[in-house]
């Protein structure tokens, strides 16, 4: 572990966590790892290390590859959070984003048409929005297409799995989420989780502990991102982890994601068989059918409780109502972080806030600074 590396080689780790290109990454790993000592005690850092450095080696070249092709893949996140629809090829993934959103992606009946750029909309729902973008179908032999595809869900909050329903469903759920799975994407949820959310916006390494720290405090859990070079996030914990499991949240490259289920033709009497069958599983499964629409209210709520995070509206003192739009913010914000977003001034002179909310006792209350607040609650901060 980095709390026993030599000042040097930490100082190193420092600058390689805060260099912005891949070269620049690289490089500094580089030089990390020729200062970092080798032994039983720092060798899951050093397989970290090494794998670091392939990958930076493979991202450098793809970018290469993509500046000489023009464009590239990566789809800028705009919204609350960004859903990325697979599947195999004429699944109906085009036919999914245009339910959802206002994109008016090409439907067609011929296989690979979604291929040259990723399509993308907004999912409106109340008071705020969700990104969604079709990716490349999966094509079961791996190759270009599919390597798009995952990167883009890798990058992801959220995925949406859109599946055939004439065409066993369940198989192909199960071919995806192994295709994923080697990939380092899992979509079986561990019994404990540990986010690290790294953003400017956080005012140092906030603890959220919602679960249990088996073999420390957190202030330990604060100590270990430190050494990682983490000096601004968010740290939600949910059920039962160990410090290791802190420790691989930051050197792991595996990831957690949340999924929903799409199956389309499903107003065909053997799909409807199948959406019972993927219900089974205890996943949330989306029927759709060319004739009827998804609801995106509900859809909406879900992805945000999936991903912790809820909606918060505003209101200035010269206002009279509330803003339409919803701050969407991580579940446990509290009233002085609201502030701290919306503005420095207000924060800095935070008195105390009105929150009104059907949970309260009645509304507005007036709340001091640690308030935490929950999805559909209304505050004005009074300074
Ligand atoms: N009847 C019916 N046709 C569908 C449904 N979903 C997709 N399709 C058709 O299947 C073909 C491929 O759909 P598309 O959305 O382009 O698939 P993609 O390749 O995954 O983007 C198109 O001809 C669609 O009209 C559905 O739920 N019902
Ligand atoms: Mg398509």
């Amino acid at each position: 572990m980095p709390t026993n590396l030599p000042p040097e080689a930490l100082k190193k780790w420092e600058e390689y966590s805060e260099a912005q290109s891949p070269e620049e990454k690289l490089r500094k790993l580089q030089e990390f790892y020729s200062l970092m000592p080798k032994h039983k005690g720092t060798e899951k850092l050093e397989k970290f290390v090494k794998r670091r450095m392939s990958e930076l080696r493979d991202e450098i070249e793809r970018q290469k590859a993509a500046k000489s092709k023009r464009g590239g893949f990566a789809v800028e996140k705009r919204g609350a959070a960004q859903m990325v629809l697979i599947g195999f090829t004429n699944s109906g993934r085009s036919t999914v984003l245009s339910k959802l959103t206002n994109a008016n992606p090409l439907i067609s009946p011929y296989p690979f048409t979604t291929v040259e750029k990723p399509e993308e909309g907004m999912m409106e729902f109340k008071g705020a929005q969700i990104q969604v973008v079709e990716a490349p179908p999966i094509v079961p032999d791996g190759g270009k297409l599919t390597n798009l595809a995952i990167s883009l869900s890798y990058n992801s909050d959220i995925l949406g799995i859109v599946l055939d329903g004439r065409i066993n469903p369940v198989d192909q759920f199960n071919e995806i989420a192994s295709i994923l799975e080697k990939y380092n994407i899992s979509l079986k949820k561990p019994r404990g989780v540990v986010r690290v959310i790294r953003s400017k916006a956080a005012p140092g390494i906030i603890v959220k502990n919602k679960g249990r720290i088996l073999d420390g405090s957190e202030y330990d859990v604060r100590k270990i991102l430190e050494n990682y070079g983490v000096r601004q996030a968010w740290v939600e914990i949910e059920g039962e982890v160990s410090l290791s499991d802190v420790e691989e949240s930051v050197l792991s490259e595996k990831k957690y994601k949340p999924f929903i289920l799409f199956v389309t033709h499903a107003d065909d009497e053997l799909a409807k068989k199948n959406v019972e069958a993927l219900r089974k599983l205890g996943v949330l499964v989306i029927p759709v059918d060319l004739s009827s629409e998804v609801d995106r209210e509900f859809l909406g709520e879900y992805i945000l409780k999936e991903l912790n995070l809820i909606r918060v509206y505003t209101k200035s003192k010269a206002e009279k109502g509330f803003s339409e739009r919803a701050l969407v913010v991580r579940r446990g914000t509290t009233a002085r972080e609201v502030a701290r977003i919306i503005h420095k001034d207000l924060y800095e002179n935070f008195r105390y806030a009105k929150v009104w909310s059907k949970r309260l006792p009645y509304s507005p209350m007036r709340v001091g600074p640690d308030f935490e607040l929950e999805d559909g609650d209304a505050i004005e901060i009074i300074g």
